[in-house]
């Protein structure tokens, strides 16, 4: 029986310092200690000894379980460690590796636009008002003096949402200046720039939507040279300060009376070539004074002020800027193009 513990012991001992996973060490527990295992086993034959052998045997027993039991346990600690440490090396990570570039986007182009034409009125005292997209249609067209036949008025022409027509999306952004005059009152200095909506075909020159900003002043003794002079110094901050400009007859029925203002073409200096069309000039504005209906529809007595109001399209005085050729590429959102702002 002696043999067969010394036995136990030292195969024991070999198998539990060779083991390499924690499963391997766990079956050799069962084979060893085990209540089917090696050594009880053994214990099981202790009946068949002599009274003197059997305290001996015992102990001996004894002996080679806890030594069993103290071998399983430092072994597992062992694989524990190593476990670690693998686990460790195996998840480094290099903080000297470059990192991923995070890439930041930027404003797209329109709204850098609008925010330094916003620049310029701010600093020229105007205030920027916001008003509804869907309006309805007295103040988009009856107070702003369209008659019941105007084009503008046209169901191929303007998004109605009511069968009526009384509801209907923008087609410019004046109504806000009508609901700027009835509520703040004047005098009034003020723009108001935002989406706008037209049934149009998309080309390289038209979109359903697009941005415009309009301007207002109202107050006593305005005149078409405050307009002409407010209008050079915009246009002056926008296309540089030696910019030629042209006020041209036009007729809106909000103003009267109106005109429109071109440019002189920067390209060919009034020559004549592509840019301009050969015309020599590039119209940018729509302008004129408010005309005196409108004002008594807003309230105030024309007879006391006079106001002139402006209009422009945000693409349009933006491709020409840029020397954008087709208004559809600054909706389509394309990164190679809108990475060139
Ligand atoms: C334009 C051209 C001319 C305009 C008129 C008004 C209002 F509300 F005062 F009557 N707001 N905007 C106006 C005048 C707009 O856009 C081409």
């Amino acid at each position: 029986m002696k043999q067969q513990l010394e036995a136990i012991r030292a195969g024991a001992l070999e198998a539990i310092a060779a083991t390499t996973r924690s499963s391997d060490l766990e079956a050799l527990r069962v084979k060893y200690l085990g209540k089917k295992g090696e050594l009880t086993a053994v214990l099981k034959q202790m009946g068949k000894l002599s009274p003197e052998e059997r305290p001996v045997m015992g102990q001996l027993a004894n002996e080679v379980r806890a030594a069993v039991e103290k071998a399983v346990e430092s072994q597992a600690a062992l694989l524990a460690e190593k476990a670690l440490a693998d686990k460790l090396a195996a998840e480094t990570i290099d903080v000297t590796i470059p990192g991923k570039e995070i890439e930041l986007g930027h404003k797209h182009p329109m709204y850098t636009a609008l925010d330094s034409f916003k620049e310029i009125f701010i600093n020229m005292g105007f205030e920027i008002m916001d008003g509804p997209e869907v309006e309805q249609q007295d103040y988009n067209f009856t107070k702003l003096n369209t008659p019941d036949d105007h084009p503008a008025r046209e169901w191929s022409d303007t998004f109605y949402l009511t069968e009526d027509s009384s509801i209907l999306l923008r087609t410019q952004t004046s109504p806000m200046q009508i609901r700027a005059m009835e509520t703040h009152g004047v005098p009034i200095r003020m723009i108001s720039p935002g989406r706008v909506y037209r049934k149009d075909e998309v080309d390289a020159t038209h979109s359903p939507m697009f941005h415009q900003i309009e301007g207002l002043v109202v107050d006593k003794g305005i005149t078409m040279a405050d307009l002409k002079g407010t209008l050079n110094a915009v246009i002056r901050e926008i296309y540089g300060p030696a910019t030629k400009t042209r006020f041209r007859p036009h007729h809106f029925p909000f103003t009267e009376p109106s005109c429109e203002v071109d440019i002189q073409c920067h390209k060919c200096g009034g020559k004549g070539c592509p840019t301009c069309k050969g015309e020599g000039w590039i119209e940018v504005l729509g302008a004129g004074m408010v005309h005196p209906k409108v004002l008594r529809n807003c309230g105030v007595d024309p007879d006391v002020y006079s106001g002139f109001a402006f209009g422009f399209g945000l693409e349009r005085m933006a491709m020409g800027r840029y020397k954008i050729s087709d208004l559809r590429l600054i909706f389509e959102n394309d990164i190679r193009f809108l990475e060139q702002f």
